[in-house]
C-alpha cells in the first residue's frame, strides 16, 4: 500500500522569544474607556409654544406628559434644561431631530449638545 501521506514534524519548533521559549508582552498601559457622555440642552426662547415643546420632549426623549412639563417649566423659566444624556453620535441626532421638528413647525426652537461635564 502507497503512504505519501508526510509525517508532521516530531518536536514542535520553539516559540520565537527568549531562549526558554517565554514571551513578555507589554503591558496595555490604557484600558478601554466608556463613551464620554453629552447632555442634550434645549433653550428657551419668546415665540415656541410650551405645548410645542412638550411634545417634543416626549417624543424624541421618551418622557412622560408629567416629566416633559417639569422640564419644559425649568427652561422656561431658567433659560435652559437638559432633556436627556447619551453617547456622542445619539446625542448629536436628538438635536438634529429637534431642530428639524421645530424648523417644520415654523419655530425658532434651539438645542445643542455638550459634554456632561462642562
Ligand atoms: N418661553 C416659551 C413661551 O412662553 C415656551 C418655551 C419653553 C419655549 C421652552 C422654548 O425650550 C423652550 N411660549
Amino acid at each position: 500500500m502507497a503512504t505519501n501521506i508526510p509525517k508532521p514534524p516530531a518536536v514542535k519548533p520553539p516559540p520565537a522569544g527568549g531562549d526558554d521559549g517565554t514571551v513578555v508582552l507589554e503591558r496595555l498601559s490604557q484600558r478601554v474607556q466608556p463613551p464620554s457622555m453629552y447632555q442634550v440642552v434645549m433653550l428657551n426662547d419668546d415665540y415656541t409654544p410650551m405645548e410645542f415643546v412638550v411634545v417634543v420632549i416626549q417624543e424624541f426623549f421618551g418622557k412622560d406628559l408629567e416629566a416633559a412639563t417639569q422640564i419644559m417649566l425649568k427652561i422656561h423659566l431658567d433659560g435652559r434644561g437638559v432633556c436627556g444624556v447619551y453617547p456622542k453620535d445619539i446625542a448629536a441626532t436628538k438635536v438634529d431631530q429637534v431642530l428639524e421638528a421645530a424648523h417644520k413647525a415654523g419655530h425658532p426652537l434651539k438645542c445643542v449638545s455638550e459634554p456632561v461635564d462642562l
